[in-house]
């Protein structure tokens, strides 16, 4: 990693690329190794920390993904980076906000000049099959009522294979392998906080029905047949759309709309 790379997440490089709304310069915060981007951003926020806080690090000793998975995170090639949320909605609806920074990347990253990137239902962004990012979303709520909710976006942008660990070797991507050229991180995340900005607003004041038809266009849904993993088992059927708590509903061939929690969809051959 050369000082220019490992540079351009820093405050005084990012300040000028953000737009000033809800993620303002003085809401920004850098660091070189944190445990965990969503861990810190939790404390920042115990402390009455402003929504809009973002937290950035160029490296995590532990990374996390969903149910205590581990989320691999070198140092100075790619994004860690959590948002710190005061929303006014009801907590059981707080997924919708995993499915709002899916669709906020996507649409990052497409604009970048990937047109070929989709999001796999709930928290995936996937480039030829492979994984290239992930959400974590984690809340603390009183009752019906959250006190705050951390989004944490993990982007593989600039390392090559040789930056994975052995067990993600060819499930896992770059974007810069993809490009074939680096990713500014600086303007990258500019970019993204700003389209997040823009879905997060519509979501607050429209409701998550305004965003998702997009969502299932970004994850390439729409009229396809879908295979649906549960831990219970496994069923095919058409995906219909995403209702109130970001649940998917899926038509079986007999007709029953079945809304999937959680489970794992795999998209089947248009048929
Ligand atoms: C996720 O979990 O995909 C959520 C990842 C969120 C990471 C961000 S980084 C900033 C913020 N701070 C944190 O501490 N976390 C967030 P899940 O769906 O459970 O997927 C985890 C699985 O993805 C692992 O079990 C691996 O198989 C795979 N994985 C781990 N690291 C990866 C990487 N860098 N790229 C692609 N796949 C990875």
């Amino acid at each position: 990693m050369s000082p220019s790379e490992a540079s351009d997440l820093r405050p005084e490089h990012l300040a000028p690329l953000l737009r000033g709304g809800l993620f303002r310069a003085e809401r920004y915060h850098y660091y070189a190794l944190l445990e965990s981007t969503n861990r810190q951003a939790a404390q920042w926020a115990q402390q009455g920390a402003a929504e809009g806080t973002v937290v950035v690090a160029e490296q995590q000793s532990q990374g996390r993904g969903r149910l205590g998975r581990h989320w691999s995170s070198p140092a100075g090639i790619n994004l860690y980076c959590s948002l710190l949320l005061r929303p006014r909605m009801a907590a059981r609806h707080a997924a919708q906000l995993t499915l709002v920074a899916g669709l906020a990347l996507w649409k990052t990253v497409q604009a970048w000049g990937i047109p070929d990137c989709v999001l796999k239902w709930p928290n995936d962004l996937l480039l030829r099959g492979r994984k290239a990012a992930g959400i974590l979303t984690e809340m603390r709520a009183e009752g019906e009522r959250p006190i705050h909710v951390i989004v944490g976006i993990g982007v593989n942008l600039n390392g090559g294979p040789g930056d994975l660990p052995d067990f993600l070797q060819g499930q896992a991507i770059h974007l810069a392998e993809v490009l074939l050229s680096p990713v500014d991180r600086g303007q990258f995340l500019a970019a993204l906080l700003a389209q997040w900005e823009d879905d997060y607003t519509r979501q607050q004041t429209e409701g998550f029905a305004a965003l998702a038809q997009e969502w299932m266009v970004a994850a390439a849904l729409p009229g396809r047949r879908v295979h649906i993993a549960l831990a219970e088992g496994s069923f095919a059927g058409e995906a219909v759309t995403l209702d109130a708590d970001g649940c998917l509903l899926v038509k079986r061939a007999d007709g029953m709309l079945t809304r999937v929690v959680a489970g794992d969809v795999t998209l089947l051959g248009q048929e």
